[in-house]
């Protein structure tokens, strides 16, 4: 397939200012009518030519003011028609079959449903539009359909007029009076109950909130709606965003292919963000519900009022409202904690996309499906380089700048160069050499050295971007550094510093030190890269107890056990060494056990040991059986060494009540991990506790905690715990899910038998996306099961790539990636799986999705 190149964007040669829509709705047959206005742009190339972008659909009747035409001719897909004049009304019928489609884009039905999907490139297989986001035009929408089926008919907008027919039919109309383009449109009609709020906007406008979800699911959206409005109160005092609309409507649907969709006024949502209620949801999916919610509402402005011109620009949209829904969700609870977990999803998801095939700029230059670059690099990497931006302008002078930019760009679509400029503009940056962040792929990795001299510190920074494809060379970028030195001494620093490494390498001289200071560096993960510093225990021991920066904290204990680990399986260990250094890590493990300054939350996350996928990305080929075995074997060594402390925090934890405060969620984290070193140390203590957590729990926390910790375990235990798991949750699709995921992400023996097992149960489907996610996304970020020296993980991934691909092509290639690290893997595992990208690329009808994604990871 040909790549699409960022550099030959040209401006559209027609405009359509105004779309009208007519849906004759059926599960079966939906006949759709579109009436589109279209005009010249003067800032097109002049073309008489309309191209009409099409996916499997083909036209009914095509109408040009009026008269029926057949000179018009397929360019594959599209539609293209010559118009003689300025300005046109096209009219064009086209007929769906909305239950045939499996993919879950354009018009498709869930559950006797009918829902859209647009984003992309969605709306071309419901209607032949200009399918680009930057041609923005009006809706109006009707529909018609059996009211007993659709009893509620949404669309984006207000709407505007309904009515009934005799002949068990109903209709109704909607109008948006804000032009979009194509991919924000949606249409939802089925049989839905509303959770109804209201909120009063800063000028005091009345918004009627509505979350739609299934009969019987009500009960469960209390959370979502108090998301919302918090979100729609924290846009307008954090960036004086207003909600712009009279309705602000979000539908829950269970067949969805990514988390939620921000359609103007319709928020569509994978019901996994919005269904919560402590009996079937965990902390993280409360935490999870509030951040889509937030995200998918900041989108109103970030995303809708002002858009992308091409999808080149995604990150435009995409990395600015992570950056929001992580701000706001830091300002929800705690900032400390927020900021962990998101560099934690940075360095498993991101950096890994960074180091292999896959890697590109935050801003791409070339694409062949765009839905392979809705990612991490463009979402997550894309929220850290504007949060860089956040870092050296402070925030009132950022605020300044995304002011401007929405001023600016209201009613636009717009490019990662127009938010730099209005940056650079409104907050006073000199953002010249910062650009190089849109446009370079690769993790930096900053080298540092502490030398001591006299009463000087003297710090020597360098930086290196790796090679990526196509990308041989880097420049260096602006890196901003949040620094302190402490004197060991006092346990003090005297301020943080910021500096900016903006070279290949640099020197920083800092003065008054009698003894050489304890570099606190990167502190608050203020830029996305890799640092290589080498350092004492001791000095990160010293950090792990006093950094005053409670990222740097983390980063003390990450670095500590990293650092061991990756000895470990380098090999580069003798029995000393070993022993010296679990005995730091026992020590600061111990120290923050019983710390009482820490509040439980911040507890929990300095607990937690790096991941495989990071530790693997510390080496230029891994094992990810030595790492796995290294990393368990330290876990069973904590919790042998540690096994009187980890009683007494369990013990301590399972006393409290269930709240949703942080003081009982903190509590609800450590217990689970305490019970998961408790296991690790001594599985049959662990299976009996993990039992009891299991049969007393009143909340999904505990219980999920528990079983997971029992779904590892070859324990009498296991079996009952996870049947009674199946018999009380039959039929929560959600928490099923849960159950599927904690099995095939088990450290059991025989976890590859049960995923196959699994595979085979009356529950699993290929035609539900979470369904399949949760068996093989799980299945393949456990190393036991993906990286099974059989090879056999490896062949069941790409054997569930090749049948998922026909029927749900963007789904299967998120698979593709894992499969894609096999040149960072040892050898024999690199074979097995290169060999399995091997047998799908010979597929002869892959999709687009699939097909990009295998012939980069194999190139
Ligand atoms: N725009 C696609 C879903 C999201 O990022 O909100
Ligand atoms: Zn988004």
């Amino acid at each position: 397939p040909p790549s699409i190149r960022r550099e030959d964007y040209l401006p559209p040669a027609w405009l359509v200012p105004e779309v009208a829509l007519d849906f004759r709705l059926g599960l079966e047959e939906t006949r759709v009518a579109s009436r589109l206005s279209v005009r010249r742009n003067p800032e097109g190339n002049g073309t008489a030519t309309l191209r009409l972008n099409g996916d499997q659909i083909t036209p009914l009747t095509l109408r040009i003011d009026g008269q029926e035409v057949h000179d018009w001719r397929m360019d594959g897909p599209d539609l293209l028609v010559a118009l003689p004049g300025e300005a046109h009304q096209v009219e064009i019928e086209t007929c769906l079959n909305p239950g045939a489609n499996s993919q879950l884009m354009g018009l498709y039905a869930s559950n006797g449903m009918l829902c859209t999907q647009c984003e992309a490139e969605g709306f071309r297989r419901i209607t032949f539009f200009p399918d680009r986001p930057d041609v923005l035009s009006t809706y109006t929408v009707r529909m018609r359909g059996d009211k007993a089926k659709f009893p509620i008919l949404l669309a984006n907008g207000n709407c505007t007029a309904q009515g009934e027919d005799a002949d068990g039919t109903h209709w109704a109309e909607w109008h948006d009076p804000w032009p979009k383009p194509s991919y924000l449109f949606a249409l939802v009609a089925g049989e839905l109950v509303a959770n109804h709020a209201t909120f009063t906007t800063m000028t005091g406008r009345t918004v009627d909130l509505n979350i739609w979800v299934r009969p019987g699911d009500e009960d469960r959206t209390q959370h979502a709606m108090d998301s919302l409005i918090a979100s729609m109160k924290w846009d307008e005092e954090t960036f004086g965003r207003e909600y712009d609309l009279d309705l602000f409507n979000i539908v829950a649907v269970s067949d969805f292919n990514m988390g939620a969709m921000e359609n103007k006024g319709l928020n569509v949502f994978n019901t996994r963000y919005v269904l919560a209620d402590p009996e079937t949801a965990t902390d993280a999916d409360y935490d999870a519900v509030e951040g889509v919610i937030g995200h998918e509402y900041f989108h109103n402005w970030s995303g809708n009022r002002v858009t992308c011109r091409d999808w080149f620009q995604l990150s435009l949209k995409e990395g600015f409202t992570v950056l929001r829904d992580q701000l706001f969700s830091a300002d929800m609870g705690s900032e400390a904690v927020k900021r962990i977990e998101d560099v934690r999803v940075l360095r498993i998801a991101q950096f890994p996309e960074d180091s292999g095939p896959l890697a590109h700029p935050i801003r791409p230059d070339s694409y062949q499906e765009i839905s392979n670059f809705y990612t991490a690099t463009v979402y997550n990497k894309g929220a850290e380089v504007i949060r860089m931006m956040r870092t050296m302008a402070g925030p009132e002078r950022f605020r300044k700048g995304t002011d401007l930019y929405f001023d600016r760009h209201d009613g636009q679509a717009a490019t990662c160069e127009d938010f730099v400029k209005a940056i650079e503009d409104g907050a006073g940056l000199d953002l010249r050499q910062f650009r190089l962040w849109y446009a370079q792929a690769g993790t930096p990795q900053v080298g540092v050295e502490l030398e001591h001299k006299g009463t000087q510190a003297i710090l020597r920074l360098t930086q290196s971007v790796p090679a990526t494809p196509g990308q041989p060379e880097k420049q260096p970028m602006p890196i901003p550094l949040r620094l302190a030195l402490y004197d060991r001494d006092r346990g003090e620093h005297s301020g943080e510093k910021l500096v900016v490494l903006d070279k290949d390498s640099d020197t920083f001289v800092f003065d008054g030190f009698a003894r050489p200071p304890v570099l606190s560096i990167n502190r608050g993960f203020s830029a996305p890269v890799a640092i290589r510093f080498p350092r004492d225990n001791a000095d990160l021991v010293f950090l792990a107890a006093h950094d005053d920066d409670p990222f740097a904290r983390y980063e003390a204990m990450q670095g500590l056990v990293v650092q061991h680990l990756v000895a470990a399986v380098s090999g580069q260990l003798d029995e000393a060494t070993r022993a010296e250094a679990r005995h730091a890590i026992g020590e600061a493990f111990a120290a923050i056990i019983a710390d009482p300054a820490l509040d439980d939350l911040m507890r929990g996350e300095l607990m937690i040991l790096p991941a495989e996928t990071y530790l693997a990305e510390q080496l230029a080929v891994s094992d990810p059986g030595a790492i796995h075995a290294e990393r368990e074997g330290l876990k069973r060594w904590l919790g042998r060494e540690l096994a009187g402390p980890l009683r007494s925090l369990h013990d301590r934890a399972a006393a409290v009540a269930y709240a949703r405060d942080a003081a009982a969620r903190g509590a609800r984290k450590i217990k689970t991990q305490a019970l998961t070193l408790i296991a690790a140390g001594d599985p049959a203590e662990g299976a009996r506790r993990a039992y009891a957590q299991y049969t007393a729990a009143d909340n999904m926390t505990d219980r999920q905690g528990a079983l997971m910790v029992l779904a590892s375990l070859d324990a009498p235990e296991r079996e009952e715990a996870l049947a009674d798991f199946h018999r009380r949750y039959e039929g929560n699709a959600l928490v099923i899910d849960k159950w599927f995921s904690l099995q095939a992400g088990s450290f059991h023996p025989r976890v590859l038998e049960h995923i196959r097992a699994l595979a085979r149960h009356p529950d699993f489907t290929m035609g539900n996306p979470n369904r399949v996610r949760a068996l093989y996304m799980a299945a393949t970020a456990n190393p036991d099961a993906f990286h099974h020296e059989s090879g056999e993980g490896y062949r069941m991934i790409g054997e569930l790539i090749r049948k998922l691909d026909p029927i749900n092509a963007q789904t299967a290639a998120r698979f593709v990636p894992a499969l894609g690290r096999w040149r960072r893997i040892e050898p024999v595992r690199a074979a097995q799986m290169r060999a399995e990208l091997e047998r799908t690329a010979a597929v002869p009808d892959l999709s687009r999705d699939v097909r990009e994604q295998v012939s980069k990871s194999l190139g």
